[in-house]
């Protein structure tokens, strides 16, 4: 018999964990199987007529028998498309993974599930760690998606990325040589009660979820309450207002368990990322002070060589410099933070696009936004490697 198997749907994850089905209505991944070559054509034609996008392969030609295929498809198009296929008599079959835990499981020799803390309405904050090699001494680097509870195209890179990774590990020269010599921890989803708030409630909700007593004003600005000139100009100490900075510094769980993880492996981690969206920018340190951080020059040019690059493949213009200067002041940001705790390479990305869909960024942009992000992140990682290795000099490593 035939069967495509629906394996996972992040977007709606708690629906699912509650419930044990997806429903129709929400934006999804699906990890499809084809175990024919019907099939093969049926989602090349499904991938490439209808609004989706193909996160993995990278290319509807790629598509081929038992090999996994990811879709994500909106929340409106997935009606059409799982009529498409019952209308070309394929059963599917509805066996749902948490995403996380699935790529965990079918990567167990390289990839590792972290917990690094719960989230205020106690959603687990898990990390994966990608560990590609085990060359001894490895450093790491560090990405976080999904601060801001509206900027959806984030968490999608984070889940991007680790699909990159583990897809063209030995296949691309880049992506291998990074991860022959980082480890990397991924936390797709920061601020996962705000991002499930987003789904259900408000599209628009930036902050977590937490409650305040004094009145009735909700949710912490997660990226103004870390211990960075905390809560200086360009945040708020109104539990009202969108850039609360909460009552102290990490006050929040979800900011401290980064914190507290990157404070126990500062030595280890050299690159830290936090994206976000949008207005395509490339930022580094600081947003908390207009001053210059000492290791200015060496940010700004590896944030301009990666947004040179974004220009060149994909004829999309990025700015980039220290958040300070280049967008406003805003204070207690996480960047900053890695920073002055000693991760000298810290920047934080704005994706697409520059507001004309704003936070609603078109399914049909995604797989554009992500490309551009990704290939910055690779420049930038290479050249942390290079730099580092340079600073180190350790001869035996290849
Ligand atoms: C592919 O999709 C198009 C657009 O919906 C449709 O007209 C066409 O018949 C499909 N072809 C196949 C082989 O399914
Ligand atoms: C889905 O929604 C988006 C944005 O709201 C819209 O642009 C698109 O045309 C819709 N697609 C379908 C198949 O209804
Ligand atoms: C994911 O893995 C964790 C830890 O192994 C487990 O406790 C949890 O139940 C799993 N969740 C799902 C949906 O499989
Ligand atoms: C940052 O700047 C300081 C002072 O110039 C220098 O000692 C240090 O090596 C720099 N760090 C990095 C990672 O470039
Ligand atoms: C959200 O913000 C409140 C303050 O309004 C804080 O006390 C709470 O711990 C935070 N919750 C989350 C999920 O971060
Ligand atoms: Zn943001």
């Amino acid at each position: 018999m035939t069967t495509i198997l629906i394996l996972f749907v992040f977007m709606n994850l708690d629906t699912i964990l509650k419930t044990g089905h997806c429903t129709d209505t929400r934006d999804q991944v699906l990890s499809i199987t084809p175990t024919t070559q019907k099939q093969v054509d049926i989602l090349k034609n499904v991938s490439s007529h209808y609004e989706t996008a193909l996160w993995q392969p990278v290319s509807p030609e790629y598509i081929k028998e038992e090999t996994q295929v990811h879709l994500f498809v909106p929340g409106n198009s997935s009606g059409i498309i799982k009529n498409l296929l019952r209308t070309h008599g394929i059963t599917h079959e509805y066996a749902i993974y948490d995403w996380i835990n699935r790529t965990t499981h079918d990567n167990p020799d390289t990839v590792k599930l972290i917990l690094v803390g719960s989230s205020y309405e106690k959603r687990p904050l898990y990390a994966l760690k990608l560990s590609l090699n085990n060359r001894p001494n490895k450093k790491a680097m560090w990405i976080d998606c999904g601060i801001h509870a509206r900027e959806w195209v984030a968490p999608a890179f984070c889940l991007w990325f680790v699909h990159h990774s583990l897809s063209f590990y030995k296949v691309n020269k880049d992506i291998t040589h990074i991860l022959d010599n980082l480890d990397v921890y991924v936390l797709p989803v920061l601020n996962p009660d705000g991002y499930k708030y987003t789904w259900t409630k408000n599209r628009m909700w930036r902050k977590n979820r937490s409650q305040n007593n004094a009145n009735n004003c909700i949710g912490v600005d997660l990226n103004r309450n870390f211990d960075a000139n905390w809560c200086t100009e360009g945040a708020s100490h109104d539990p009202c207002s969108e850039i609360y900075c909460g009552s102290f510094p990490e006050s929040e769980p979800e900011s401290q368990a980064v914190a507290d993880f990157l404070r126990s492996n500062k030595d280890l981690v050299q690159l830290y990322l936090s994206i976000h969206s949008y207005s395509q920018m490339l930022l580094f340190p600081y947003s908390c002070t207009l001053e210059e951080a000492e290791n200015h020059s060496d940010l700004l040019e590896m944030a301009q060589e990666a947004a040179q690059a974004i220009r060149r493949y994909y004829r999309n213009t990025y700015s980039y410099g220290p958040g300070g200067k280049t967008i406003y002041l805003a204070p207690g940001g996480s960047d900053d933070w890695a920073y002055n705790l000693g991760i000298k390479y810290s920047f934080t990305f704005e994706l697409q696009d520059r507001g004309r869909y704003g936070f609603l960024l078109p399914t049909s942009h995604i797989s554009r936004a992500c490309n551009e992000a990704l290939i910055a992140v690779k420049i930038i990682a290479l050249k942390v490697i290079e730099k580092t290795q340079a600073a180190t000099s350790s001869p035996q490593t290849v």
